[in-house]
């Protein structure tokens, strides 16, 4: 089958029987440890992985955008720039690109229009940030094509603001950031407070295994926003900003004030961005022992304390770091309810691994898993067909 850059360019000349000017491509993420910390203004370890959107584009003299998307070829979406109207909940993709350019005309920014096609690799619904993928690659192109110089902090930082007014969505900034910023063979240590990052190398001697779980991710949206809210009214408790704010010692000293459910939440995100910051010396220093740890107490943390993940996640875990013990990390990646697991291991210990999964994950819960061998990759670019 041909590379997803060629599809593109394919499905741009099948729909608008020209050819495309460019192709702009930016990657799915996983995240290492530092779950539902980032709207807290704290710290997650991301690395972006060799899953892409791409998007083959054509300038127009107007400012209008036509789009296609290789799920529903035919079918092209049309709107001018600042005219994008309401949401349509039923149009799903689109609006992604919507928000994009509700954003930027909202920010005073100008835009020229794009004619579109979009094609992708990066499994949809698995929690691997497919639409982060999708806005960060037409917002890498439309800043490109307009020639508006933003940095690409500035282009996640649009995306975010697309999702959180135009779509809906109450998303953090972690999957726009490591979409525009990752760094081949690198996680990214992101200080969501200042946006400050800096690249982590993952040592050479890891495996990057991502298992999706195919548990249909319902509630997602619903217990998201939940989460984020119960976050913000333990800041509020504080008179904080952000649980950023708040330390251990005044969270236990609040217990009693505090409902067992708000204290819980707490404490996941206030343990979780220590453990985020450990794990990143970790990685750095090579102590996968210690990595292994700090996985598995995030994990532990999410199911009890955050309470965001399900019995089928957890199995996943609990059978992988049987075969691994203390020679790599596992945990649930992503908002929660479902998705995927994701294991840094001993090259050695990736085929035990896989082998695991396959004997016993469908025994054990009826479903089949699947295993995606990852490496981590760059942000966003301008990418040619043949180097793709
Ligand atoms: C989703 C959100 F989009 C992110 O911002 C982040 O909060 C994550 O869930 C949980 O860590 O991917």
């Amino acid at each position: 089958m041909s590379n997803p850059a060629q599809r593109a360019n394919k499905l741009f000349v099948q729909t608008f029987g020209t050819t495309a000017d460019d192709l702009y491509l930016a990657p799915g993420r996983v995240n290492l440890i530092g779950e539902h910390t980032d709207y807290n203004d704290g710290f997650v370890l991301p690395a972006a992985i060799n899953f892409h959107t791409i998007i083959a584009v054509k300038r127009r003299d107007d400012d209008t955008f036509r789009a296609v998307s290789d799920a529903f070829p035919g079918e092209i979406k049309e709107w001018r720039f600042g005219l994008e109207g309401k949401m349509n909940p039923s149009d799903s993709w689109i609006n992604y690109l919507k928000g994009f350019t509700a954003a930027m005309s909202a920010a005073g920014l100008p835009a020229k229009g794009l004619d579109l096609s979009i094609v992708g690799n990066v499994p949809l619904g698995a929690g691997l940030s497919s639409s982060a993928a999708l806005e960060i690659a037409f917002g890498t192109a439309v800043n490109d094509c307009s020639q508006l110089r933003l940095s690409p902090l500035a282009v996640a930082q649009m995306a975010q603001r697309g999702e959180n007014q135009y779509v809906g969505c109450a998303c953090g900034i972690m999957d726009q950031m490591i979409s525009a910023l990752g760094e081949q063979d690198h996680a990214l240590l992101i200080d969501c407070e200042d946006l400050d990052s800096q690249p982590v190398h993952i040592p050479d001697s890891l495996s990057l295994i991502i298992v999706n779980s195919n548990v249909q991710r319902g509630l997602v949206d619903s217990e998201y926003n939940l989460r984020r809210e119960q976050c913000e009214s333990v800041a509020d408790h504080f008179g904080v900003e952000s649980l950023r704010h708040v330390d251990l010692a005044q969270l236990e000293s609040a217990k009693l004030a505090l409902s067992d459910v708000s204290y819980r939440r707490a404490r996941h995100v206030l343990t979780e961005n220590r453990r985020t910051q450990n794990a990143s010396h970790a990685l750095e220093a090579g102590n996968i022992a210690k990595l292994s740890k700090l996985m598995a107490q995030s994990h532990a943390s999410m199911r009890d304390d955050f309470e965001i993940t399900v019995p089928e996640i957890d199995t996943l875990v609990e059978l992988i770091s049987e075969v691994i013990g203390d020679r790599g990390g596992v945990r649930m990646t992503g908002g929660g309810f479902g998705g995927c697991v994701v294991a840094l291991v001993d090259h050695e210990l990736t085929d035990a691994v896989v082998e695991a999964i396959e004997s016993q994950y469908s025994e054990k819960t009826g479903i089949e898993a699947t295993v995606y061998l990852c490496s981590a990759s760059a942000g966003a670019a301008r990418v040619d067909e043949e180097v793709y």
